[in-house]
């Protein structure tokens, strides 16, 4: 099991108190990059990414909500993130060249589903896959009510891995927390993305937060 908070929705005020806290602690950062038009608010910087990586050496996983996909990854192959996650919904008519693209750069690949988006949108790209981020809510905007119909697209994802031998993660993103984990868990999912409900609201000192979503993780 592994644990990628959303950094779009920690303190500013205390980014670097809690990054030097979570480096020790996440196993990834997950970073919202969003243009307002894929969804409906903008996301974090690539600034802020360049910040981060430069006090942290966990691997940075960027979900792309972005209509501008392909200038967009470009952008973050200059940087140097470790995961680029590309919205399904816009990269059909050239998502082998993208792919190819970002694994010739020795990154990771990973694709997210919107709520509507079925799997069988995946069917020819599985097997180059390195993760699938199923989101639990319709993008953007954090601190939305889960769509209970999501745990069936990750229990038929785990089915899929399962018969064909594949080798991607399952991540799930969106409303990860005390509500949700046990569901999220026991579907199969083994990466997740906790955001403002699932870890940054839990306290004001990050330490403590952490401490109390591992106690609701192992409940
Ligand atoms: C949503 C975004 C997520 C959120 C996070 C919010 O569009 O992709 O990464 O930042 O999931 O977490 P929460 O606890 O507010 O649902
Ligand atoms: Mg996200």
């Amino acid at each position: 099991m592994k644990i990628s908070p959303s950094l779009i929705c920690m303190n500013f005020l205390e980014v670097g108190r809690q990054i030097s806290v979570l480096n020790k602690l996440a196993d990834s950062y997950h970073c919202d990059l969003i243009d307002n038009k894929f969804a409906p608010t903008f996301g974090l910087p690539t600034e802020f990414i360049m910040q981060v990586k430069s006090i942290s050496s966990l691997p940075i996983d960027v979900h792309l909500m972005v209509d501008d996909v392909e200038r967009t990854v470009e952008m973050l192959l200059q940087i140097g993130v470790d995961v680029i996650t590309l919205p399904v919904e816009r990269i059909s008519s050239n998502a082998f060249r993208l792919i190819g693209r970002i694994k010739d750069a020795q990154v990771r690949i990973g694709v997210a589903l919107n709520p509507l988006t079925s799997l069988e949108d995946l069917t020819y790209v599985l097997p180059i896959l390195d993760k699938v981020t199923v989101l639990m809510f319709d993008p953007g905007i954090a601190g939305q009510k889960l769509i209970n119909a999501m745990f069936s697209k990750v229990s038929a994802l785990v089915e899929a891995r399962r018969q064909n031998g594949y080798g991607f993660d399952i991540e799930v993103d969106g409303s990860c927390n005390k509500q949700n984990f046990k569901g999220m868990s026991s579907c199969g999912a083994d990466q997740f993305v906790v955001g403002a409900s699932g870890l940054f609201t839990l306290d004001e000192d990050i330490e403590i937060a952490w401490r109390k979503m591992k106690d609701y993780m192992n409940d």
